[in-house]
């Protein structure tokens, strides 16, 4: 069948003889208005890569403090200290307490991810880590951004490496992929100017996969990038996915803009769905080299990210609960899904639902 946008053609035929898309290609295909042939030339390499198989996980997310001293302003999750009202931190008795009923209900993975405290010492990180290991010795840690790991090695003084092995040995399984936001300099540093740059979250990255962890990455679009900006950051991460092959998956973040000091200081819409659709498909096409792309339902909504299945993702990520970034930034999604949720959203959209632990090994074919 003809593509309206015959530019689609051409990237067909290199998707189906495995040849990588430029960047100046990648950019070409954000500005197409052919949405659907944008989404089955995704949808076919996804499909060559994963078959009809789409994946989740059994999984908790844990954000044990907001306090942060980087101030982000896309960001409203973060408070600057304990006595701004929202402010919170959680004990290790309170982070026990939230995962023993998810760990008793078939939790395989615990997602932690929080701000830079001010007062906390990477030992308070690595209890955190010890002790559910010790409590729930079963359950794979996928914890802490790049950000927090370099953080982590400021406050110790300690290089990369050896943070990476305490952790590692306090129980870390592996790391998720936030904190990358945009590489852009620009961006950075209208954004987020405090914190680390997207070379120092690739160099930290590159680490982690030289130390044995696999990671994530991740976009956050929707605000002041441009797509030339997207297509240079998902380029940075094809790169180094060629050096290190330890990426696991990608998964772009649609910004969730209320509450936030970016949307008091310019009017910005955010992403609309048919955006959030390309982002997925581009991203699928673009990193040949990543076996998975995520389509958070957090984020996306539970009805987009089903149809994203269809625009190249495999992946629906997890049962979350309690998830507080997007929530706090008015996320209007529910907070949780059920299993038997998220196999009737795959099911429904004609694929097959994979229970899978966090290093993608298939655990239940459901
Ligand atoms: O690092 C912050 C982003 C990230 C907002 O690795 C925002 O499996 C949207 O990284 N609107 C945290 N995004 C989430 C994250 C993640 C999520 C799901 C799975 C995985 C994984 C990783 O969210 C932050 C930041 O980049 N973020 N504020 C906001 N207002």
């Amino acid at each position: 069948m003809k593509f309206k946008d015959e530019f689609l053609e051409k990237i067909e035929r290199k998707v189906e003889n495995g040849e990588r898309i430029s960047e100046r290609e990648g950019v070409r295909l954000f500005e197409t208005d052919d949405l659907t042939g944008l989404g089955r030339v995704a949808n076919h390499a996804n499909v060559m890569k994963n078959g009809d198989r789409v994946f989740f996980n059994i999984n908790r997310h844990v954000n044990p403090s907001n306090i942060c001293i980087n101030r982000c302003q896309f960001c409203a999750f973060y408070r600057k200290s304990a006595d701004e009202p929202g402010a919170y931190e959680l004990s290790i008795p309170q982070i026990l307490e939230k995962l023993k009923g998810d760990v008793a209900a078939g939790a395989t993975e615990v997602h932690i991810v929080g701000g830079l405290h001010p007062d906390w010492t990477f030992d308070n990180y690595v209890e955190i880590v010890r002790s559910i290991h010790t409590h729930f010795p079963s359950l794979h840690i996928k914890a802490f951004t790049c950000v927090e790991m370099d953080h982590f090695s400021r406050i110790s003084a300690k290089p990369l490496e050896e943070v990476f092995e305490i952790l590692k040995e306090a129980g870390l399984g592996s790391m998720p992929g936030g904190g990358a936001e945009v590489f852009s300099p620009r961006v950075r540093k209208k954004l987020c100017a405090k914190k680390i740059s997207g070379e120092r979250w690739l160099e930290v990255a590159e680490t982690a996969h030289r130390s044995g962890l696999k990671s994530n990455a991740t976009l956050l679009y929707g605000h002041i990038e441009t797509v030339e900006e997207r297509i240079d950051h998902l380029s940075k991460l094809r790169q180094l996915q060629d050096k290190t092959g330890g990426f696991q998956a990608f998964i772009p973040l649609s910004w969730h803009k209320e509450g936030t000091e970016l949307e008091q200081l310019l009017s910005i819409p955010g992403a609309t769905g048919i955006e959030d659709l390309k982002m997925i498909a581009v991203s699928r096409i673009f990193l040949d080299n990543f076996d998975h792309i995520k389509a958070y339902w957090v984020m996306l909504g539970k009805k987009l990210a089903q149809t994203a299945l269809w625009f190249g993702a495999n992946d629906l990520d997890g049962t979350v609960v309690d998830e507080r970034v997007t929530f706090m930034a008015g996320g209007k999604t529910d907070r949780f899904a059920t299993i038997e949720e998220i196999v009737h959203l795959i099911r429904s959209a004609g694929r097959v639902p994979v229970e899978r632990n966090t290093l993608y090994e298939p655990l239940k074919i459901c």
